[in-house]
């Protein structure tokens, strides 16, 4: 196999479960980590339970590991001080972890949030500037900017993947053009690991969806070709009422709902 030890961070997550069989045939042993229970480890698993605040335990947690897999942390809006522990201390001790134990690659979950505050009407590319729409996206930002700051100093790659919406199906509007289906993140996954350079890439993590606010131009070298789409789930949203709707935050900005938990809207 590729990889003989990759590490996955936020295991016992939604995306952690979906994922834990998904990257099975790319390393001899998947290590997967948590805070929280990950149930009884099957073959080819380890499993650590591990605070990603906890700067020694997330150091033991790095050894013999050749690529990340990055899903760990709150993953919503949540008080700052939480956010500082899980999102920003975590991601720290992650890249002083990767750097001590010569890993050369890792994928970090980020999130659209990173970029909320810019409108529905928009069009984006990885260059331009964030606008985080939450204490939740500017971990997110945090997390980009520290792999960059790793990548140039120690050139240590990292394929930040800006996820939108990956569940079983979009909940809403919103997500017709957020929607990432789990087989297109997986491919993703295998994308940010296998492509032969990634130096520092930011992606935005969607599937082949009709309407998207994102272009991912900048990421070509990843070779990511989505193979779904939202479009199967369009019946679920027949209201064919104005999007954005006028006055409503959560369709005016590509954050949606996260619009609503800032200080700003309370
Ligand atoms: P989730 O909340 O289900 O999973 C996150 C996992 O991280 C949980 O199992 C939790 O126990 C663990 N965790 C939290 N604090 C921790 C700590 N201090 N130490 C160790 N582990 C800790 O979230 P989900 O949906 O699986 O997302 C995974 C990652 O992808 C998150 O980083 C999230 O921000 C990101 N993401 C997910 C999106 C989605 O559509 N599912 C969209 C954008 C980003
Ligand atoms: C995220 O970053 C969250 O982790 C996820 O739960 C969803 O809210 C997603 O963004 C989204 O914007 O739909």
């Amino acid at each position: 196999k590729p990889f003989k030890r990759i590490l996955m961070t936020g295991a016992a997550g939604g995306l952690g479960k979906v994922l834990r069989d998904r990257i099975k045939p790319w390393a001899d042993v998947v290590r997967l980590s948590d805070i929280a229970d990950m149930g009884e480890a099957r073959p080819g698993e380890e499993l650590v339970r591990c605070d990603l605040s906890d700067k020694a335990a997330v150091m033991a947690l790095m050894e013999g590991v050749d690529a990340v897999l990055h899903f760990g942390g709150i993953s919503t809006e949540a008080p700052f001080e939480a956010i500082m522990q899980a999102n920003i201390l975590g991601v720290a001790n992650l890249y002083e972890a990767a750097y001590k134990h010569g890993v050369k690659r890792l994928m970090f979950a980020s999130s659209n949030h990173a970029i909320g505050y810019y409108k529905t009407t928009d069009m984006l590319d990885a260059n331009m500037p964030t606008r985080p729409d939450s204490m939740y996206g500017i971990s997110k930002v945090f997390g980009e900017q520290m792999s960059r700051y790793y990548y140039d100093r120690f050139g240590i790659e990292t394929v930040c993947i800006r996820i939108g919406s990956s569940f079983p199906q979009p909940a809403n509007k919103r997500m017709m053009s957020t929607y990432l289906s789990y087989d297109d993140l997986t491919e993703l996954l295998r994308c940010s690991l296998f492509a032969p350079r990634v130096g520092h890439t930011i992606v935005f993590g969607m599937s082949d969806n009709d309407s998207v606010w994102w272009d991912n131009r900048y990421a070509a070298h990843l070779g990511y070709r989505p193979k779904d789409s939202s479009a199967k789930f369009a019946h679920l949203f027949p209201d064919s009422s104005e999007f954005p709707a006028k006055d409503d935050v959560t369709t005016i900005y590509q954050g949606g709902k996260f619009l609503l938990d800032g200080p700003m809207f309370k």
